[in-house]
């Protein structure tokens, strides 16, 4: 049976209790385990739940046609004659995007706003007359499109005189931090880049994290912080907008401790995370949709395919982590044509990808089978043309498959092996291809980190 059904953030609680009508919950008396599983906060939860975030870089490289710039650039060539940040707001909102997140200052140090801590700024610029704003532009675009705001300021700082003079530098970068998180109304998360390099003056940064990360949550208590090393949610390891695989929320926070941190260690543990970490990190999977960060004229014929842009998803989303994607304003202030275009056809190739999600299911048995394994009997009735199957465990209580294999069958035939995995955590995405004709399909957990709960599994028709 066929659902017209556009992919729903609804709680797992309330489509649970839906799917389980009809299910036979079996489960042997195990010892009580005594693990205590790391969980997300209500913060951490809703930033997964949102799925998909809009990156923007956007600064004095836009006009230098630069991806670094050195700190040099003069104020008087950011002028973009035509910014309008509800273009921005309006096109992420058309893709179903939820959270937008604006680089307030990259590395070359020039604010986006009129900041008391340097004349580098938007005031020195002969934008709006040295009287704009971009900060207040995109956060108003933003509510007016019920959006969350993420705001990017780069600890590295190219052109301030007091980089790498740690405590001055230290006590400035606070302070920007404080205005950012002060003047405009809730902030849903500050992203921390981990790139990092000398100052104007040669010499290198210490930075007071602890310090930095305690007055966020003062100031924006219900901000997710984006690091290396969080504290909240972590950078998935690479650019490529793929997730790892495995890809577990929880790390151990000792191997990454802070942003920029370097070791033969770090890049894994970044992409997989720990199945045995304290702490729940998850992943943010940040990737262009053009080669560069920043807008580049001669980058246009080179954005990312509607197609190229649905596997994002899958190697982001689907494997448990969060899409980040950048689409850089132009000089104009505005998004290009092209990268619109290319977000609503990825809007509606997903659309139709997940509008047909099969309904009630006829039967559904769910067996315990010790401490590491179960399985998940699911007859889904009349014979189904299946496309995607979508795994979510209820994060809720942590993570706990390892490792899966989904089978399937038709009539009365023995289900056989279809296809294998590792985690799941949040969503794990099964594309099938060609599309198989099923009526049966079950999920055989084969190992799991703590006793299995049930994992909702939602299958998609073409
Ligand atoms: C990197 C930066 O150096 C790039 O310019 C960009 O901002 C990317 C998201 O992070 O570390």
């Amino acid at each position: 049976m066929k659902r017209a059904h556009r992919l729903s953030r609804r709680s797992f609680v309330s489509l649970s209790a839906a799917a389980l009508a009809g299910c036979v919950v079996r489960r042997p008396a195990l010892s009580p385990l005594a693990v205590s599983l790391p969980r997300p906060s209500m913060p951490q939860l809703q930033w997964q739940r949102d799925e998909l975030a809009l990156f923007l870089h956007f600064g004095v490289n836009t006009f230098s046609d630069r991806e670094w710039g050195d700190g040099r650039e003069s104020p008087s060539i950011f002028n973009p004659g035509a910014l309008d940040a509800r273009q921005w707001a309006r096109a992420a909102k058309a893709a179903d995007f939820r959270t937008l997140i604006l680089t307030a200052k990259h590395h070359d140090g020039f604010c986006l706003w009129p900041t008391a801590t340097t004349s580098h700024s938007v005031a020195s610029s002969p934008w709006r007359s040295g009287h704009g704003d971009v900060v207040r532009e995109f956060v108003d675009a933003c509510r007016s499109e019920s959006l969350n705001v993420g705001l990017y300021l780069s600890p590295w700082d190219r052109n301030n005189p007091a980089y790498g003079d740690s405590d001055r530098y230290n006590d400035l970068y606070c302070e920007q931090l404080t205005e950012l998180l002060t003047r405009y109304g809730k902030v849903s998360e500050v992203w921390f880049d981990g790139a990092n390099g000398e100052g104007p003056n040669g010499k290198r940064q210490r930075y007071d994290w602890p310090r930095v990360w305690s007055l966020v949550r003062r100031l924006q208590p219900e901000a997710v912080m984006f690091s290396d090393a969080g504290p909240d949610v972590r950078w998935c390891g690479n650019e490529r907008g793929v997730a790892g695989d495995p890809n577990w929320s929880t790390v151990d926070p000792t191997i990454v401790s802070y942003p920029g941190a370097d070791g033969p260690k770090i890049i894994d543990a970044l992409q997989h995370g720990d199945p045995q970490g304290t702490v729940w990190r998850p992943a943010e999977v940040d990737v262009s949709i053009r080669p560069g960060w920043f807008y580049h004229a001669a980058e246009d014929a080179k954005v990312r395919s509607v197609d190229d842009l649905v596997g994002l998803y899958f190697s982001s989303v689907g494997r448990n982590g969060k899409l980040l994607l950048n689409v850089p304003p132009t000089r104009d202030g505005l998004l290009h044509r092209t990268d619109v275009e290319r977000l609503i056809g990825m809007r509606r190739a997903l659309d139709d990808l997940f509008d047909a999600e099969l309904g009630a299911v006829r039967t559904m048995e769910w067996r315990v089978h010790n401490s590491k394994t179960a399985t998940l009997d699911m007859n889904i009735g009349a014979s189904t043309l299946v496309n995607v199957i979508r795994l979510e465990e209820n994060i809720t209580r942590g993570q706990r498959v390892a490792r899966y294999t989904i089978s399937g069958a038709f009539g009365t035939d023995e289900p056989k092996p279809i296809v294998s995995g590792t985690t799941i955590g949040f969503t794990k995405l099964e594309r099938l291809s060609p599309p198989r004709r099923l009526s049966r399909i079950r999920l055989s957990i084969e190992d799991a980190v703590a006793e299995p709960e049930q994992v909702r599994v939602r299958v998609f028709s073409t």
